[in-house]
């Protein structure tokens, strides 16, 4: 209950902040978006990490304004990434079960768009699986009104709801995340290989983006690149970062 108290009013007294995760293309290595992880500095307590706090916030409602926070300032901030021609970053944004099921997070969406100007392209969703596939035909009409926005909407830490592949027919989703607890197996473990590429192949199938979280290795990269998994992320290819070193990031881009 403490903690609750202390979270709401946390994000007015500049106590949470984004950190950002980037995010590659594996093929060639380039640099193509990253994901906003947000960080509670507590006064107190020091770095409270999401993994505690964002269940409190759940639990108390908090999330709902918590979550037009983070998705106002993800989005300033990736209206600010700025690579010398080519395409524009995409900033990924996690959404929690709660917020999905409020109902207004189109509207949400909506005006953190407005609010910042980034196009609608740039900002993914991310989605946990079990939240989605709780009940499909609803989460299947607020995905089409997301997707109807222009945003993009991603499956994360995908593979770990056991109802994963038959579901991604019907579901209309743009990507999905292989869960970090498969790639962390993936040269060790046979079965965890096979279930990598069946899910890259299904998704390949369907038009499906695939990004590999949790690239702890290089091995791991190759691995991912030779069978065709689109993007990756993880402690190998880098950790989340200030918001001051992901833009000079993007702005280094070649
Ligand atoms: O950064 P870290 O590994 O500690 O994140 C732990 C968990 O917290 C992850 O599952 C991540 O999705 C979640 N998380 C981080 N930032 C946010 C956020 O802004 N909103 C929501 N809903 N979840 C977040
Ligand atoms: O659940 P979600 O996928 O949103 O979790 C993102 C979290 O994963 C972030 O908190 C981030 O710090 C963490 N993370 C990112 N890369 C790695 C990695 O290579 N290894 C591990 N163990 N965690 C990672
Ligand atoms: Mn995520
Ligand atoms: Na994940």
């Amino acid at each position: 209950v403490q903690l609750e108290e202390e979270l709401r009013g946390a994000w007015d007294r500049g106590e949470l902040s984004l950190h950002y995760q980037p995010i590659y293309r594996l093929a060639d290595g380039r640099l193509m978006g990253a994901e906003a992880l947000c960080r509670w500095n507590h006064p107190r307590l020091g770095v409270v990490p999401p993994s505690v706090f964002i269940e409190v916030a759940e639990q108390s409602g908090l999330i709902e304004s918590l979550g037009r926070h983070v998705l106002v300032q993800a989005c300033k901030d990736a209206a600010s990434w700025t690579p010398p021609g080519g395409e524009r970053p995409f900033v990924s944004v996690n959404i929690s079960p709660r917020q999905l099921r409020t109902g207004d997070l189109p509207d949400v969406v909506a005006s953190a768009l407005a609010a910042t100007g980034v196009l609608p392209q740039q900002l993914h969703l991310e989605l946990t699986e079990t939240a989605v596939l709780g009940d499909e035909v609803q989460a299947s009409a607020l995905l089409s009104r997301l997707r109807a926005t222009g945003v993009k909407v991603w499956l994360d830490d995908f593979g770990t709801g056991f109802s994963g592949l038959s579901h991604l027919r019907r579901v209309p989703v743009d990507g999905v995340k292989i869960d970090r607890s498969f790639v962390a197996d993936v040269l060790r473990d046979p079965d965890d290989l096979a279930l990598t590429s069946a899910i890259i192949a299904m998704a390949h199938s369907l038009g499906i983006t695939v990004v590999a979280e949790g690239i702890e290795a290089e091995g791991q990269y190759a691995v991912l690149r030779e069978r065709g998994c689109d993007q990756g992320q993880g402690f190998w290819l880098g950790r989340p970062m200030v918001a001051a070193d992901i833009q000079r990031s993007f702005r280094e881009i070649n």
